[in-house]
């Protein structure tokens, strides 16, 4: 038959059907600071965990249990009874304070995400995003929605920065950047994607162009005064004026409109980018054909449930990218998750 499926117990159907538990069990362990009280390395018994995070022991030995069946999480067994221990890939990506830590961005999938999944139908009938019916705040304007309170914008700041953690580097070396300079990086957001670009180009100087109340979070929350390589520009890039560089980073931004927002705002970097300068685009890319990765096919839904973008192509990207007067389009697939788009002028 060719098919490794048992048609009397079908593997995938039970898999994706239990998906969503596995999701929450991992998020609400990193949410009661399960992984965190277990990164000095010493083990515990559920008894102490649960004393430890105000919560019951019945709850909290279901809970780990279910981390161990999960592999996020070690028991072993000993004349005092059960102790847990975190693994390996624990401690490097759920405990809160590790450099490389996604736990900021499990809390965004689970608090807010989550929230806007439940009407996943009701997006795929009306072709747009649920804040009206998830938050009940108006869902016109995507970023107004998602930023409806500082909160909400600090978890997506945080959430955003930990994935650069991970991904940053490897799409900023899939180019070589060092000719460019002067840098802007339109909605960098936190600027943990412009610290990895500074990093790894030394003689970089790196702008976040973003928001008026998302650079003040950023000033004071993510980037130290004492990063002299990265500067800040307020503004919105659709209504205010872009200033002139060599590099133009837009990570994670087309992927939120649509072709017509996406060409309005490539037009305008075009106009303002030196002649030799460039434009990297940092996207998920789906296959020409649009058969995977299932992940970018993932976050095509998100994008859907949560903004007015979806996921593209390197093709689509690139028409985009032409339109707008850019030439030379090279495109570079990381294996990770973001790819590299770079087109130049
Ligand atoms: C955006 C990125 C995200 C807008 C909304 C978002 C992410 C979650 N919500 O530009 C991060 C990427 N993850 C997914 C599921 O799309």
């Amino acid at each position: 038959m060719g098919s490794t499926e048992d048609l009397d117990y079908p593997q995938i159907i039970v898999q994706y059907s239990n998906g969503f538990l596995i999701s929450k069990v991992m998020f609400t362990a990193c949410e009661l600071g399960v992984f965190d009280l277990l990164e000095s390395g010493k083990p515990l018994s559920s008894d102490a965990i649960a004393a430890r995070l105000g919560a019951s022991t019945m709850g909290m030995e279901r809970l780990l249990d279910a981390c161990v069946g999960l592999k996020l999480l070690a028991v072993d067994m000993t004349q005092e009874g059960a102790l847990y221990r975190n693994t390996e890939i624990s401690n490097i990506y759920l405990t809160k304070s590790s450099p490389k830590s996604q736990y900021h961005i499990m809390m965004y999938y689970s608090n807010t995400v989550y929230v806007c999944w439940q009407y996943l139908a009701d997006a795929v009938r009306d072709g747009r995003n649920q804040y009206e019916r998830a938050f009940g705040v108006s869902s016109e304007d995507p970023f107004g929605a998602m930023y409806r309170s500082d909160e909400e914008m600090l978890k997506f700041m945080a959430g955003q920065n930990s994935v650069w953690s991970i991904c940053g580097r490897d799409v900023l070396a899939a180019f070589d950047l060092s000719p460019f300079t002067q840098i802007y990086d339109l909605g960098g957001g936190g600027g943990a994607l412009a610290q990895e670009c500074v990093s790894l180009y030394p003689n970089s100087t790196v702008t976040i162009y973003d928001l008026p109340k998302v650079v003040q979070v950023a000033k004071e929350q993510f980037v130290s005064p004492e990063e002299h390589q990265i500067a800040f520009h307020e503004g919105d890039f659709f209504n205010d004026s872009i200033p002139e560089a060599e590099l133009y980073i837009l990570s994670k931004i087309l992927h939120d409109w649509d072709d017509d927002k996406c060409k309005q705002l490539l037009a305008k970097v075009y106009k303002a980018c030196k002649p030799g300068g460039g434009v990297l685009l940092v996207e998920s890319l789906l296959n020409e054909d649009k058969s995977g990765p299932v992940e970018t096919q993932l976050y095509a839904m998100n994008m859907l449930v949560q903004t007015e973008g979806k996921e593209r192509t390197a093709a689509e990207y690139s028409k985009l990218l032409e339109a707008a007067g850019f030439g030379v389009i090279q495109v570079k697939r990381t294996g990770k998750l973001y790819d590299a788009v770079l087109g130049r002028k």
